[in-house]
């Protein structure tokens, strides 16, 4: 039966966990998969989120179905901490997944069964999953131009005239906030002109926002979807929880649709569900329950919010730290870039072989693009890692 199978390649981010892991050199440093750490290189479970778990522990008294879209009230909290209060929900429907991933194939099942085929619009570079997560549901995948290496900025310009030359019914992803890979991100401006082409051109934008509260804060990150929700007729959103509540392995996602009106949202979501039934039937209840309860109880979602922020604001920091010591290592400001960009990203804009050479050489671990987890980066060896990279360089 399986004799003719090839092996499949492997997931290169995924990959360096257990590289890393294996590498017994001290002093390793690790920019890898895009987990938040804390200063002891630790992921841990963020206090709101346990305390949620100790009263789910304590009250939960069955275990039995909630049905294909998962915690109905998870989904309620998520449409707002993602579209805000402002919002008009009597067209807006959500469905919990299996984390953003899930989400993004739910999203992706939804187009392809409105539009078999239909071509999706993705940033060159995206995230590795987005291309296989996309075909898997049959749709046709197309790049825009979207990050210029050289000066670790947006082709924005490009970007429009690409998008201009899309086809109506095509759907664009854009990353919400914080860009992986690239940490490089829109301006409202910048998300104001994408939406006049979306609406010239009647594309409809398709949001995957994987780190809310990880750029400028949880507001300001939603600011570019919450723009487009005002101004075009539909809107879908692939929404993840495993970063900014840390839920990581317990499979936290939103998938949500923004129609013309509520009856055709309705419809919408019955085909969505209708997808995940076909997929997986019904998405994993306990990370959610657990989000849903720092969402609505006022006292944990203090909490919640001002660990985000904590989290946020380190990575901050380690962003300017690590600009400064590579300016001082390299006598340039090649590498500036890095303390403008926000989120967990940033790229270094090296080659595979030189990123190739900080493994091997000096057991500095990223991934082959030359992204790395700016969480992972050593408070107290920011001279001593930019040195190494520094030593790499032509
Ligand atoms: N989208 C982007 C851009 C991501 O980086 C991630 C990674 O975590 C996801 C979606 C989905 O993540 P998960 O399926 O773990 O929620
Ligand atoms: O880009 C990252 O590092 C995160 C984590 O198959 C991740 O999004 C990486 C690969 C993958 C799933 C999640």
């Amino acid at each position: 039966m399986f004799e003719t199978l090839q092996p499949a390649p492997a997931d290169k981010i995924l990959a360096l966990i257990g590289l890393y892991r294996n590498d017994p050199r001290p002093g390793k440093v690790d920019l890898g998969v895009g987990v938040y750490k804390d200063i002891d290189g630790k992921t841990p479970v963020m206090r709101a989120v346990r305390e949620a778990e100790k009263q789910l522990l304590a009250t939960q008294d069955t275990k039995t179905y909630l049905g294909l879209a998962g915690d109905t009230g998870f989904n309620a909290a998520m449409t707002k901490l993602t579209f805000g209060d402002k919002a008009d929900l009597s067209r807006i429907r959500a469905a919990q997944a299996p984390g953003g991933s899930g989400a993004l194939r739910l999203v992706a099942e939804l187009l392809q069964r409105t539009r078999p085929g239909a071509t999706v619009w993705l940033s060159d570079p995206t995230w590795p999953n987005h291309p296989p997560v996309m075909r898997a549901a049959g749709l046709e995948v197309r790049n825009y131009p979207y990050f210029d290496a050289a000066s670790g900025s947006v082709r924005f310009d490009e970007m429009l005239a690409t998008l201009r030359t899309a086809n109506s019914g095509d759907a664009v992803l854009l990353h919400g906030c914080c860009h992986n890979p690239t940490g490089a991100n829109l301006d409202l401006d910048q998300w104001a002109k994408v939406a006049d082409v979306l609406l010239e051109r009647g594309l409809l934008p398709f949001v995957d926002i994987a780190y809310q509260g990880f750029g400028e804060g949880l507001d300001v990150d939603a600011a570019g979807l919450r723009l487009l929700a005002g101004r075009v007729p539909e809107l879908v959103v692939a929404s993840s929880c495993s970063k900014n509540f840390a839920v990581y392995r317990d499979r936290v996602g939103a998938a949500m649709i923004m129609a013309k009106d509520g009856a055709q949202a309705d419809v919408a979501m019955s085909q969505m569900l209708a997808a995940a039934r076909a997929l997986y039937s019904m998405p994993p209840d306990h990370g959610a329950a657990a989000v849903r309860m720092v969402l609505e109880d006022a006292g944990l979602r203090k909490d919640w919010e001002t660990e985000l922020e904590e989290m946020r604001l380190r990575m901050l920091r380690l962003r300017v730290a690590f600009a400064e010591a590579l300016r001082r290592q390299s006598n340039s400001d090649r590498f500036d870039f890095v303390a403008s960009h926000r989120g967990m990203f940033s790229r270094l804009g090296l080659t595979e072989a030189q990123v190739e050479r900080l493994r091997t050489e000096h057991a500095v671990y990223m991934v082959g693009d030359s992204r790395i987890n700016v969480a992972g980066l050593p408070e107290d060896g920011m001279d001593d890692l930019a040195k190494a990279i520094v030593s790499v360089l032509d």
